[in-house]
């Protein structure tokens, strides 16, 4: 069927509110995000463990890439029980990363190619060996006992005794997200790992101790934040200070996720946070970039995280289109369809149209990888899928996000074992539900590994494959996840010797995003949203052109996701008989859409960005 999604009205001239010219909109609107999993990018010690120098002495690649800002994920003094989301000092670099110098250096070296760095900021929770956990947990009459989340066992319940916990609820990583404490006799909250309490954002000293932490990363030099689980922070909690229970919906524990997903005052704490820390440095002139990572987000929510007027973060990562192939958990996998992914994004797109911008991405370090996912990891369809997969998302409205490796295609881990598996999450799964917990068991080992091997976030944190020689180039020690051994053919070095790799394919979207003010800022109009293989939209950008008339820019895209060749349903195409073809997957194809009457055939994973240009219509069109 050829009917499209409803979409609000058209955007105003120059595509941003308020904006007479796409070059008044956000410098980020027209940027690509590149993200750093520092652990796994470069190592230059030899301890198998990537690290500061590491970064900066790959800068010539993301230099050539030509990407503005990178999000470099946590490199702070960490226990290291989940990589570094588990911050004991925010104020210093952890040794295995390097110093502050390396890190100076490293901002330095950016900056000196016109490139940003943004800091991951996880404030939800700290390490249990943070020194205010620390003092926090010496006592129950610590002056810092209310800096976290402490509470009795269930009224009646024995403290410590199985199910005594103060609310059902589950952690991220598996099992109940309290632990009880036997020197004070009460509970503490952790949603992730017990080593990662939450901090109790209700406490206003807890508040400004991040934001003073803040604005000295700022003065530092760093150009912003990407902030970890940030619409988890404010909890649920009654004025007597307890927290409800949730649904049981599998094993023993409940979800507590309405419980703080969204929370009470989280936009309150975000409006606070941006009064408090950024806009002092916004009214000075600084660029900077906030970025909340929000699992669960609903497009109502993430309108109003992200609407410039209410000036809480500039873009937000939703999780729905990460959700289409998971069950009850992310270890439940089910098939997905395009129309899913069609509708999930579109309804994103469509919701933050006029006010709210979104982050978008398809992997970072807690996904497996996309072309393994969502594309086609064989040797015959890798590299179009990654690429078809590259422009469906590349040329949506918001701020694209390129997670190391994703630009060489690099695939999941080949892991049969349980051994070779170093996430905390994936080994927490593992024990629960095969019954290494106590919990009863679901799944058989066997059954785990399989799930594991689509699912687990390993898949994405295997070494960047640099080039063909042992460990791809990443150490000359023993890498401390296994190096794909597919690096002897995928790897960067052979990307860039080939013209037509993924990695040139990624460098071209990268520049049309800042050259094309249709790419960054044209209004979003979704295609076809039931066909089961081809993706199509429109973009549609009315901007000012000579003598003071409005010329409209537009684009149809169109993707075949899969690899069966189709043809476009007759009257997607009308009208664009005449446009031009601005990036294809398939260059040179002979019928690759340039020639006029072409542009109706897709080869198996073959997506093109017609462009047609003319005065804007009389009447907008809808
Ligand atoms: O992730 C939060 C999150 O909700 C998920 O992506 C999480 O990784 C999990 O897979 C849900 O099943 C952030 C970080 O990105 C992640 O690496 C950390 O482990 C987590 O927060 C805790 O800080």
């Amino acid at each position: 069927m050829t009917s499209s999604a409803p979409t609000p009205d058209p955007l105003p001239r120059g595509g941003w509110p308020g904006a007479e010219t796409p070059g008044d909109a956000p410098w980020w609107t027209r940027s690509v995000v590149y993200q750093v999993y520092p652990r796994s990018f470069q190592d230059t010690d030899g301890d198998g463990i990537g690290d500061l120098p590491g970064i900066t002495r790959r800068l010539d690649h993301l230099e050539r890439l030509g990407v503005d800002v990178v999000w470099l994920s946590p490199v702070y003094r960490s226990p290291q029980a989940d990589n570094g989301y588990d911050i004991s000092d925010y104020e210093d670099v952890d040794p295995l990363f390097g110093s502050l110098a390396d890190l100076d250096a490293l901002i330095e070296g950016l900056h000196a190619r016109g490139m940003k760095l943004v800091m991951d900021l996880v404030v939800n929770h700290t390490s249990d060996e943070h020194p205010w956990f620390v003092e926090s947990r010496s006592s129950a009459q610590s002056p810092r006992r209310d800096w976290y989340w402490w509470r009795p066992a269930r009224e009646g319940m024995e403290p410590g005794a199985p199910g005594a916990e103060p609310t059902n609820w589950r952690s991220f990583f598996g099992g109940s997200a309290w632990r009880f404490d036997e020197a004070s006799g009460e509970y503490y909250l952790h949603l992730f790992d017990t080593k990662q309490p939450d901090l109790n954002w209700e406490n206003p000293d807890v508040r400004e101790a991040v934001y003073a932490m803040m604005r000295r990363w700022l003065d530092r030099g760093v150009d912003g934040f990407r902030m970890d689980v940030i619409n988890l922070i404010s909890k649920d909690v009654a004025p007597d200070g307890s927290l409800p229970d949730g649904e049981v919906h599998w094993g023993t524990y409940g979800d507590g996720s309405p419980h703080y997903t969204d929370g009470p005052r989280v936009h309150e704490f975000l409006a606070e946070m941006h009064r408090e820390v950024f806009a002092p440095y916004l009214a000075r002139g600084r660029e900077i970039l906030t970025v909340g990572e929000t699992p669960g987000v609903t497009v109502e929510h993430g309108v109003r995280y992200t609407d410039p007027d209410r000036r809480e973060v500039d873009m937000v990562f939703q999780f729905e289109h990460m959700g289409i192939d998971h069950g009850a958990t992310r270890y439940d996998p089910v098939r997905w369809d395009l129309a899913d992914l069609k509708a999930t994004l579109g309804r994103w797109q469509a919701g933050l149209a006029h006010r709210g911008w979104n982050a978008l991405y398809w992997d970072n370090h807690d996904q497996p990888r996309v072309v393994s996912r969502f594309g086609d990891d064989s040797p015959e369809h890798r590299v179009a899928s990654a690429k078809a997969l590259a422009l469906l998302l590349h040329l949506h409205r918001g701020t694209p996000y390129v997670y190391q490796g994703e630009e060489l295609a690099m695939t999941n881990a080949p892991f049969t074992r349980i051994e070779q598996y170093q996430d905390v999450e994936s080994l927490g799964y593992f024990r629960e539900l095969t019954g290494r917990t106590g919990a009863p068991r679901l799944r058989t080992d066997g059954e785990m590994l399989a799930v594991l091997a689509h699912a687990s976030r390993d898949h994405a944190r295997t070494p960047v494959q640099w080039d063909a020689s042992a460990n791809a180039g990443f150490t000359t020690g023993t890498p401390w996840l296994e190096v794909n051994p597919n690096h002897t053919t995928i790897n960067a070095e052979a990307a860039w010797a080939d013209e037509d790799s993924v990695l040139h394919f990624y460098r071209r979207l990268v520049a049309l995003r800042r050259e094309e003010p249709v790419v960054a800022l044209g209004d979003f109009r979704m295609l076809l949203p039931d066909h089961e293989a081809v993706y199509a939209f429109t973009r549609a950008l009315d901007a000012p052109g000579p003598d003071g008339t409005t010329v409209r820019d537009e684009l149809l895209v169109l993707v075949n996701v899969g690899g069966v060749p189709q043809d476009v349903p007759a009257g997607t195409l009308t009208g664009w008989e005449e446009a031009s073809v601005l990036v294809t997957t398939h260059p040179g194809r002979a019928d690759d859409g340039t020639r006029p009457g072409a542009v109706g055939h897709l080869e198996p994973w073959e997506g093109r960005a017609l462009r047609r240009t003319g005065p804007r219509p009389a009447r907008p069109s809808a």
